[in-house]
Order: C-alpha cells, then structure tokens, then sequence
C-alpha cells in the first residue's frame, strides 16, 4: 500500500506541499490539471512543471485523479472520436511522465453529488452529507447545481467544472433516452480505444464508482456494485482496465460488502487505486460523512484494511474526504487536518494487520 493524498495544485489548493510532505507515510499526491476542461489534450508543459512542483518537494507523482470523460464520450455522440483520440495522447504523455494510474468516471452530468456541503455534526465539525428525498423534489437540476456551486466559498468543486455545470438542462436533454446498457456499450467503446496507448506507456486506468451509488435526477448511474465492476471488467480484459475501490461512494449501498469486494477485485489485481473513507448510514439513501474512525460511522476500516492486506495490496491509496476540523476553512471534504488523521489511522491499522506477513517474509 502506497499512501498518497489528494493535492489540487498550487493555485487550485490552499494546502502547501510542504504541509503534506509532514504527514507520516505520505509518499505521493495524486493531482490534476484543474483547469483543463474535458476532451481537451493537456498541454506536455503543464505536466511537465506540474511534476516539477511535486518532485521538489519531495513527493512524487504517480496518479491522476481525474483526466475527465467528455460527456461526448459518455453520450455516444458522433464526435466522440475527436475528444477520445486527446483522451489517449494525454494518457500517452501522462505516461511518460511517469504516471501509473489514471482515476476517472463515467457519471453523466454530475460527478459526485451532496445536499450539504457542511452538515455539522455532534462533536461541531462540519461534513459533506446527501439526502435523496431532497434531491427527489428537485424539479430543474441546473437550480441545484448552481446553488451547491455558490456554496463552496470560492473552490471549485473536483468534478464539477464550470463549462459542463453551465450547460446543465442542455445535456439533460441530450440523456434522454440514453439507457445503462447504451452507457455501458459508451464505457466499452471507449476503454478499448484507450487500453493500447495505457498497454504501451504502462498507465493503468481505474474507474471511480459513481457518488452515490445510484441514479439520481433520473440519469442512468452504472457503476454502483459487484455486478456492474465486473461488467466493467469484461468490457476491456487487460489487467490496465481496473477499478479505483472507493469505499465511502460504494459504502453509501449498505448492500455493498466492501471487505468481499476488495478481496474479490484486489485479489484478482484490478484495483489500482483505493480511497478509503468511512460514511453513516442514517436511513434509506440518506447518509453523511464522518472521520475515518470505525466507530464514528457504518463502515468498519479494520475490516476493509484487513481484506487489502489478505490480498497484499500494492497499488495506490489516499484517505478520502475529511470533515472540516480545528477550524479550518477549504475546500470542501478536502481540508488538511482531517485527512491527515485519516492517513495515519489507515497506517496505523495497515501496519497492524501486515506486520506479522512482514516477520514471516523476514524469517524465510
Ligand atoms: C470526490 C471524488 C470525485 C472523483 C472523481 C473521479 O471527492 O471522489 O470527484 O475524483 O469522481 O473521477
């Protein structure tokens, strides 16, 4: 396990380097070119100093989360070619920079998706949290995604970039019709235009499930399950078509054994990247963020880091969104403190459920 934290840039981010570089066990950040809309080729120059940045302070970069999917891509329109064929010179040269794993989705119209960005909680921290029965009496989608965009005190949020968030009604009218199977076909038409160019430049793509784990606002969501990871599987079988295991997106599902699946998909080396997290289950689709602690929320973090040590997990991971603590201000679920805390609890039970496999290699 290879711990990472996420780090948005220089401009985009007001957490220095220097401050994750201090967090005990981080090795890397995993980052982006924020503002490189989606389809477009980003530039060699802006990889180039990006990992310049990164590799100064002492820190390396091996994932990127996220080169976006054009909503062309996901619609399966006609023009699709031209914003697949930067799609795969951008994992090109991702590659030779030394890029291993590339996150991205296939949710249409909205990445991942909250009602409140700042639920306070009972110890006075603030979290992200979601409830469907509010999104349910939405009538225009675009109100939401402008509301949820002035509340997040001037940071963008990840996924949420200002050209598609503005053509909202637009694009719900181009997904009429489009069912999960045409999404699926979509996802496959796709992966298997990019897995020749990930194949030759050694840059393994890992599908984040789609938050939450459902569809919402009446648009297909397709990959919410053990089923729908395998179908994603089958669609490209190359050990360079895996999954980023996101445990707080697919965790919302209490139907979703998180341990069985990481043992199944880990075991079988098609998670290249995980984020850990925990989330509370507080009724039907209706959930809130917590600390990464077991007992602060539904999910238990031992089991789950157990399982990715039963399957000696050697990828990626980072600890996912954090509660806004000690009076902190950012990006929201994308503080410093709280992260870090989550970082070092992952090691901590990480070093406790590996140790022992360490001492045998060690004897033998
Ligand atoms: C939110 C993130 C997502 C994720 C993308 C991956 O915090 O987990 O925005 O980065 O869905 O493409």
């Amino acid at each position: 396990m290879k711990m990472t934290l996420r780090w948005y840039g220089k401009e985009a981010d007001p957490i220095p380097l220097e401050y994750i570089r201090q967090i005990p066990g981080v090795t890397g950040v995993v980052t982006a070119l924020m503002d490189m809309p989606a389809g477009t080729l980003w530039p060699w120059e802006r990889i180039a100093e990006r990992k310049r940045q990164v590799e100064e302070a002492g820190l390396e970069m091996k994932v990127i989360e996220s080169v976006n999917v054009h909503e062309d891509i996901k619609l399966g329109l006609p023009s699709r070619d031209e914003y697949i064929e930067n799609y795969r010179k951008t994992v090109q040269r991702l590659g030779q920079a030394g890029v291993e794993v590339i996150c991205y989705n296939f949710m249409p119209v909205f990445d991942w998706t909250r009602t409140d960005l700042a639920s306070v909680r009972p110890d006075g921290a603030t979290a992200l949290a979601y409830r469907q029965d509010l999104v349910d009496v939405i009538r225009d989608p675009q109100e939401f995604a402008d509301k949820i965009e002035k509340n997040v005190q001037g940071f963008e949020m990840a996924g949420w970039e200002p050209e598609r968030m503005s053509e909202v009604r637009r694009l719900f009218g181009l997904y009429k019709g489009v069912s999960h199977d045409d999404l699926f076909e979509h996802l496959g038409y796709f992966l298997n235009a990019v897995m020749p160019v990930c194949e030759a430049y050694g840059v393994s793509m890992a599908l984040h499930p789609d938050d939450p784990p459902w569809d919402i606002f009446g648009l297909p969501r397709i990959i919410t399950g053990r089923e729908s990871l395998e179908r994603v599987l089958a669609l490209a079988d190359t050990p360079c078509n895996g999954l980023t295991l996101c445990a707080g997106s697919l965790g919302a599902d209490p139907g979703n054994d998180l341990p069985a699946l990481i043992r199944e998909f880990g075991g079988r080396k098609r998670i290249h990247f995980a984020h850990i997290r925990n989330v509370k289950h507080c009724g039907p689709r209706h959930f809130e963020e917590t600390a990464h602690y077991s007992d602060d929320g539904s999910l238990d973090l031992y089991e789950i880091i157990k399982a990715y040590g039963d399957v000696a997990y050697e990828g990626y991971v980072r600890p996912d969104h954090g509660r806004m603590i000690f009076g902190e201000t950012g990006r929201a679920g994308y503080g410093l403190y709280d992260r870090a805390l989550g970082a070092s609890y992952i090691n901590g039970l990480w070093e406790a459920v590996t140790k022992n496999d360490k001492g045998k290699e060690k004897i033998l």
